[in-house]
C-alpha cells in the first residue's frame, strides 16, 4: 500500500543533495545572483555526483530515478538556490519528451551523451506570441524528402545559451486538431540556421540562462522526430506530468529556506501534494490533475513564505545583505513557468468538471 516512509536509498540521495546544496550551492548563490554568471562549475560537480539528468534509464548510463526520488533532490538543490536548481532541472524537462516517447536509437544518442559528459539541453516550446496557449504556437516543420525544415521563433528558453540540443515543438499540420497538429523534434544546437538571443535579465533566478532562439530553415533528419508526426503536443504535455511535480518540489525547497531563514510556516501540505503527484506518476497512474495542484499550491506557498520572511526581517529583509530578498525575487517565477497558476487552475477545474460527469 501507500507508504510515506522514505527508503534508505531515498534518504541517502536526499542527504547527498542536502550536503551538496550546503557545501557547493549556498556559498556561491549570492554571487551568481549578482552577476548572472551561468553556474557551469556547480553543475559539473552536481553531474559528477549523479544529481543531474536523474530520470535517464540505466541502459543509457543514467540513474533511472523515479519522479519522487527526483523531487527529493530538487527540493534540496532549490533550498540552496532556485536559479542554479532551475538550470539543472531544465535538463530533466528537455529530456522528458525523450524519456516518454523516444525510440531506443534516439535515447541512446541523445540521453546517452548526457550521461557521458556534463552537457545541457533545452525544452523549446514557448514563443513570443504563445506561452499559456501552446496550441497557438507558429513555428512550423515541413517535410522535405527524408528531412524536416523548421522555421520559427522560440522565447524564454532555459539553458538555451549552453544547450547541446533542443526539444522543439512545431506545427506540422495546419488543419488537424490540437492533439494531432504538432510534432516534437530533437534538434542539435549546432545545426545551421539556429540563432540565440541575448541572455535575458530576469527579476530572479538570475543564475539560470533564458533566451530567445530563432530557427531559420533548420534541417532536421526524420530520425529526430519523436513518436510519429502529429504526436508532439501530447508528448510535450506528458513531459509536464513528470516535471510539474518537480517545480512543486523546487517551490517547497524555497519555502523551506524562507522558513529556516525567518519563521515557522506550514509547507507540509504542499510537500505532500508534490510527493503524491510524483508517486502517482511513478506508479503509472494518471497524475495530470495532481501535478497541477502540486505545482500551483507549492508555488503560492513559496511566494507567501518568501514575502513573510522579508516582512519578518523588516528593513534588513529588503536589503541584499540578507538572503530573503533573493528568495522573494526567485519565488515569483514558480507562478509563471511550466504553466502559470491560472493555467494550473484551468487544468484543475477541467479535472473537477470531468469528475462531476
Ligand atoms: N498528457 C497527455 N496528453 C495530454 C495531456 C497530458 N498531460 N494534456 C492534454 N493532453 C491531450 C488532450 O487529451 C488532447 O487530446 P485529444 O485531442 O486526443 O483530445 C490534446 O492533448 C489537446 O489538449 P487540450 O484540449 O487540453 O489542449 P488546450 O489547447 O486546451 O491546452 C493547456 C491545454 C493546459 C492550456 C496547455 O496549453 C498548457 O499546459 N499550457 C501551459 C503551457 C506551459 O506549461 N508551458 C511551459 C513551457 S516550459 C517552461 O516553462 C520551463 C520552465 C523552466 C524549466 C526549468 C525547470 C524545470
Ligand atoms: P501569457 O500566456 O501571455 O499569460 C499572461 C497572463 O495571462 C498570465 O497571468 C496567464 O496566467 C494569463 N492567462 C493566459 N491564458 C489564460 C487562460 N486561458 N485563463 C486564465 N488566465 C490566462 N518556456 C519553454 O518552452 N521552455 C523553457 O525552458 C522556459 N523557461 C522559462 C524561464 C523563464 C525565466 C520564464 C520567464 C519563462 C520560461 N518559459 C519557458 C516560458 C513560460 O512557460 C511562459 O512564460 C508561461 O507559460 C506563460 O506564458 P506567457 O509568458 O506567454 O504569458
Amino acid at each position: 500500500g501507500l507508504s510515506f516512509a522514505l527508503s534508505d536509498e531515498q534518504k541517502s540521495i536526499q542527504d547527498l543533495a542536502r550536503k551538496f546544496a550546503k557545501e557547493e550551492i549556498i556559498p556561491v548563490a549570492a554571487e551568481h545572483d549578482r552577476t548572472g554568471a551561468y553556474p557551469t562549475e556547480v553543475i559539473k560537480k552536481a553531474w559528477e555526483l549523479g544529481l543531474v539528468n536523474t530520470h535517464i534509464e540505466s541502459k543509457y548510463g543514467g540513474n533511472e530515478l523515479g519522479v519522487l526520488d527526483s523531487a527529493l533532490i530538487t527540493e534540496e538543490l532549490a533550498f540552496g538556490c532556485t536559479g542554479i536548481q532551475t538550470a539543472i532541472e531544465a535538463n530533466n524537462l528537455a529530456e522528458a519528451p525523450l524519456v516518454v516517447a523516444g525510440s531506443d536509437a534516439q535515447k541512446q544518442k541523445y540521453l546517452g551523451r548526457m550521461t557521458e559528459s556534463p552537457l545541457m539541453a533545452s525544452y523549446a516550446v514557448t514563443e513570443p506570441g504563445s506561452g499559456s496557449d501552446v496550441a497557438g504556437l507558429r513555428t512550423t516543420a515541413v517535410k522535405k524528402g527524408d528531412d524536416w525544415v523548421i522555421n520559427g521563433q522560440k522565447m524564454w528558453i532555459t539553458n538555451s545559451g549552453h544547450a547541446n540540443w533542443f526539444f522543439v515543438l512545431a506545427r506540422t499540420d495546419m488543419d488537424a486538431s490540437t492533439g494531432k497538429a504538432f510534432s516534437g523534434f530533437i534538434v542539435d544546437a549546432d545545426t545551421p540556421g539556429i540563432q540565440l538571443g541575448r541572455k535575458e535579465i530576469n527579476m530572479g533566478q538570475r543564475a539560470s540562462d533564458t533566451r530567445g532562439v530563432t530557427f531559420e530553415d533548420v534541417v532536421v533528419s526524420n530520425d529526430n522526430l519523436l513518436g510519429g508526426p502529429g504526436q508532439g503536443f501530447k508528448i510535450a504535455m506528458n513531459a509536464f506530468d513528470v516535471t510539474r511535480p518537480l517545480i512543486g518540489a523546487a517551490a517547497v525547497g524555497l519555502a523551506r529556506r524562507a522558513m529556516e531563514e525567518a519563521t515557522q510556516i506550514g509547507i507540509e501540505s504542499a510537500r505532500m501534494m508534490v510527493y503524491r503527484s510524483a508517486w502517482l506518476r511513478d506508479n503509472n497512474i494518471q497524475n495530470t490533475w495532481h501535478a497541477s495542484i502540486a505545482k500551483s499550491l507549492a508555488s503560492d506557498v513559496a511566494n507567501k513564505s518568501a514575502a513573510d520572511a522579508v516582512q519578518i526581517f523588516g528593513g534588513n529583509g529588503f536589503n541584499t545583505e540578507y538572503p530573503v530578498e533573493k528568495l522573494m525575487r526567485d519565488a515569483k517565477i514558480f507562478q509563471i513557468y511550466e504553466g502559470t497558476s491560472q493555467i494550473q487552475r484551468l487544468i484543475i477545474s477541467r479535472g473537477l468538471a470531468n469528475m462531476a460527469k
